[in-house]
């Protein structure tokens, strides 16, 4: 069982529209772990380097205007299986496709405005952890809950 760390980002959209309790408590109540949380404008730069295994898609410049249209919510969420179990909870990338009860199911209608990102990997949970936040943003600490989630 191998403890895991996902970046989760409630995007521009989701910030906007109000989205960012309703979101961050799904996280919450599953039972995984909070690290580092903040309010985030994202510069160009940063947004191009976490996208940018998708340069070369015809939708990457609008994907770049949209991450940096305004504020995001930033998190990295710890746990064992939180990489795969995140994106379940997230959904499908097309909202449209993506299953009622899941984020993008309930909250979204439309691929370029999806409301939230999640690592794809546990490697990308750790590079995209360590690309968003600074070593003194994530906390280390062992929630009071811990012995009632897992045996
Ligand atoms: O990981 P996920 O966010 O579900 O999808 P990716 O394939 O990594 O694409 C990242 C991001 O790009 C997606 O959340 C919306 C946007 N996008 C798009 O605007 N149009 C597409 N056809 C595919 C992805
Ligand atoms: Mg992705």
């Amino acid at each position: 069982e191998q403890v895991e760390e996902t970046y989760i980002m409630v995007k521009p959209d989701g910030v906007q529209r109000g989205l960012v309790g309703e979101i961050i408590s799904r996280f919450e109540k599953k039972g995984f772990k909070l690290k580092a949380l903040k309010l985030f404008q994202c510069p160009k730069e940063l947004a191009e380097e976490h996208y940018k295994d998708l340069k070369a898609k015809s939708f990457y410049p609008k994907l770049i205007d949209y991450i940096t249209s305004g504020p995001v919510v930033s998190m990295a969420w710890e746990g064992v299986g939180v990489v795969a179990s995140a994106r379940k909870l997230i959904g499908s990338t097309d909202p449209l496709q993506a299953e009622p009860g899941t984020i993008r199911g309930d909250l979204a209608v439309q691929t370029g405005r999806n409301v939230i990102h999640g690592s794809d990997s546990p490697d990308n949970g750790k590079r995209e952890v360590g690309l968003w936040f600074k070593e003194d943003e994530i906390c280390q600490w062992t929630p009071a809950q811990a012995p009632w989630l897992r045996e």
